[in-house]
């Protein structure tokens, strides 16, 4: 079973518009002559009013942007399908959830505090939107790679937000969490702790979109056909694993190359290496007090451990199709919390009160008015029959007389779903509502705000709480206001001793005591990303080669990478052409270590008269023709830094000495070119070489 575009012109479809052979037209279809030269009285006189073409050609580049998104304004998008398993049937009527369904999806992954321009590997939240055309009209999955928010009410997403945004006199930092207003919030709005402690975590600097968890964070509801209801909370699990950049990585790929993410995801699946995601649910009793394990879910600040309450898969996803117009799809493209479909049904957690009416709201400013659902990207794949008329950009010729409800003239059209029909309708799950007095009041279950960020660190390996420590410390210490730092200090005394001492000695400060009891907590192994070997599908290859590297080898090491799903990068002194008639990818010049995932040698060019001057005093000065070419001895100290593997296929087990390497480092193989990839790629699928941040010489 499919769900077949029904209605909308789709994007890179038949009527998509590519750049035609055909005449150029203004907008009102009449053929030009001439285009670069405007109307002028005499080859030197003025330009004329009367030259509609200049003015309809510049009136509409003056009209070409929109207002960036609020929040998530940095984003990428891709296409694909969700295939529904069938084992959430016995939990939901939801038809794109049933066995086999398969249903075309749209994803939008983002940072979300940079503007549209930022760069991609801040660290940040991501978010991770789903847009999925099913049968029964269209439901939105708007999550984020966190599981928990920074708060607990919608009411205060404007003073979050205005706090981790650029401060607003001279619009500094951009895309940053590292500056005063954001941590004097989250100092002073202590259930905003345990959302932060994730950002300070691996999590906020992924490797890549594909290695992402996704979280619908909110408890949702599952109904079936006989009105039968549980409460879910949605995961989404990455086939290639959860993975993390390092910090110096982060930082050297926002200059050499911001764009990191979007073009990992878009080249993957050009490569045909479809990132896949498992849908999955944790399922909770829907009982009146809606608690799990001492845990109330309606508190979007806390999660529940995967050992408490396991994930259960429902259905898979595979992203397999480039946008073939960003603006028109990953721009135009909007997504709504309150956007269900029959069988699924929100619950009261005031938080995502809130966004059933922002969202929407939000679309109204951006889109230019309430017809954005007409949009390609965003129509529905199901028919649409609604009574919406006019409005801006309005783009149906709606036919009859009364669009109203009901009605005699139109013989009483459209009917509603049952009367004579069998149409599924979205049924509101008759939840009892507690009579209650009006208050701005939270909960007493909510009050806890550092347990959970607790059990999330003491979760972690030693070495993934030295990064969040670390974190912490940068962070921090980008901090200008001492009261600050010292209300932050407070705060991590609460959530961890070691932590807080850690941090205040970075900061050359006293780590102050706890002043509160926190609950203390049950460790959930499930959130450590260290440990497991995974598909190392789409992962970048850099491949050290020079003019005379001969053709066969060029060949086996470049389609040995292929076969084992990753993709080769031919890396040269200078650009042109190579033995085997194929071209150098990434020069000496433009390549940089944060680009692979890992390095293999079939040459170790020495100094040429090319080497870059700039390098020369950081790798050291050889003369022209003796030991390595200072830029390759800069790759590989990053690669080792870095943790990643680095195999010698041909050059003698020396070059790791000459480069500055110890030569029996972890992950540092010399082997023949037949075996070079498959041991490189074993080490690959570990992702990084842990083992190697022990040795003096690499990262941490
Ligand atoms: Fe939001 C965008 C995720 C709370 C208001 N949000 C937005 C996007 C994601 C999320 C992934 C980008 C969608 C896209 O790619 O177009 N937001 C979340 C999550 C939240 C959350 C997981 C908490 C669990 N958001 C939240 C609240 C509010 C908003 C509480 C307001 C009360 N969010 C917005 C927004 C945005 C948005 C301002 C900006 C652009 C848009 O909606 O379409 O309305």
């Amino acid at each position: 079973m499919s769900t077949e575009p029904h209605q909308a012109p789709r994007a890179g479809g038949a009527d998509a518009q590519p750049q035609r052979s055909e005449v150029l037209t203004t907008s009102q279809g009449v053929p030009l002559r001439e285009t670069n030269k405007s109307l002028k009285a005499g080859p030197r006189g003025p330009v004329l009013l009367q030259d509609h073409h200049l003015r309809e050609k510049i009136t509409h580049f003056d009209h070409e942007r929109i207002p960036e998104r609020a929040v998530h304004a940095r984003g990428a998008g891709a296409h694909g399908t969700f295939t529904g398993y069938g084992t959430a049937s016995r939990l939901t009527n939801a038809a794109f959830l049933q066995k086999d369904v398969e249903t075309p999806v749209f994803v939008r992954f983002s940072t979300v505090a940079g503007s549209r321009g930022s760069a991609d590997t801040v660290r940040d939240t991501r978010g991770f939107a789903t847009k999925f055309y099913t049968s029964e009209g269209v439901f939105d999955l708007v999550g984020n790679n966190i599981p928990v928010f920074f708060i607990q009410d919608g009411i205060k997403f404007p003073d979050v937000v205005h706090a981790v945004k650029p401060e607003p006199d001279l619009e500094i930092p951009q895309g940053q969490s590292a500056h005063n207003t954001f941590w004097d919030f989250v100092s002073l709005h202590t259930e905003a702790q345990a959302h932060t402690m994730w950002n300070m975590s691996d999590r906020g600097i992924p490797r890549s979109y594909r290695m992402m968890e996704g979280f619908g964070v909110h408890t949702f509801r599952f109904v079936d056909a006989e009105g039968e209801s549980c409460l879910i909370k949605f995961h989404w699990k990455p086939a290639l694993g959860v993975h993390s950049l390092t910090w110096e990585e982060a930082l050297m790929i926002n200059g050499a190359d911001p764009d990191f993410h979007r073009r990992d995801l878009a080249a993957a699946i050009e490569a045909g290496a479809y990132p896949e995601w498992e849908l999955g649910v944790q399922v909770f009793p829907d009982t009146e007090e809606q608690m799990f394990a001492g845990i109330d879910l309606l508190d979007p600040t806390k999660f529940v451990p995967e050992e408490l309450a396991p994930v259960e898969p429902i259905g898979k996803m595979t992203l397999n199709r480039n946008p073939s117009n960003y603006f028109a799809e990953t721009e135009q493209v909007a997504f709504h919390p309150g956007h269900l479909v029959p069988g699924i049904d929100v619950t009261n957690d005031a938080l995502l009160a809130a966004r059933l009416f922002s969202y929407i709201d939000t679309q109204i400013t951006r889109l230019g008015g309430p017809n954005f659902s007409q949009l390609p990207i965003n129509q529905p794949h199901s028919p649409v029959n609604d009574m919406q008329r006019d409005g801006l950009h309005q783009h149906r010729i709606h036919e009859g007389k009364a669009p109203y409800h009901p009605n005699s003239v139109d013989g009483g059209c459209p009917f509603m779903a049952g009367e004579g029909n069998d149409a599924t309708a979205f049924i509101d799950v008759p939840e009892p509502i507690a009579a209650s007095a009006k208050e701005r009041r939270q909960a007493q279950s909510f009050d806890d705000h550092f347990s959970q960020a607790r059990l999330f660190y003491r979760s972690l390996t030693g070495r993934e709480q030295l990064h969040v420590q670390q974190a912490y410390s940068f962070e921090l210490g980008k901090c200008t206001d001492p009261a600050i730092r010292a209300r932050q200090l407070q705060a991590l005394a609460n959530i961890d001793a070691d932590l807080c001492r850690g941090v205040a000695e970075a900061l050359g400060l006293e780590a102050p005591q706890p002043d509160r009891e926190v609950p203390d907590v049950e460790t959930s192994a499930a959130l450590s990303q260290v440990g497991g070997t995974w598909p190392v599908s789409g992962r970048s290859v850099g491949l050290v080669v020079e003019r005379s590297t001969p053709a066969e080898t060029l060949q086996r090491l470049a389609s040995d990478v292929e076969d084992a799903g990753m993709s080769p990068v031919f890396v040269a002194p200078t650009g042109g052409e190579l033995a085997d008639g194929s071209a150098v990818g990434a020069t000496f010049l433009t390549a940089r270590s944060v680009e692979f995932d890992a390095v293999v040698l079939a040459a170790a060019p020495a100094a040429g008269p090319d080497a870059h001057p700039d390098l020369d005093g950081k790798a050291g000065t050889p003369k022209p023709g003796e030991g390595l070419d200072p830029r390759l001895v800069l790759l590989l100290q990053e690669t080792y830094r870095q943790a990643k593997p680095i195999a010698l296929a041909g050059p003698s087990a020396e070059t790791f000495g000459a480069a500055g390497l110890p030569a029996d480092g972890p992950g540092l193989l010399h082997c023949d070119v037949a075996e070079a990839i498959g041991q490189i790629s074993g080490l690959v699928a570990q992702h990084r070489v842990w083992e190697r941040f022990d040795s003096p010489a690499a990262a941490s």
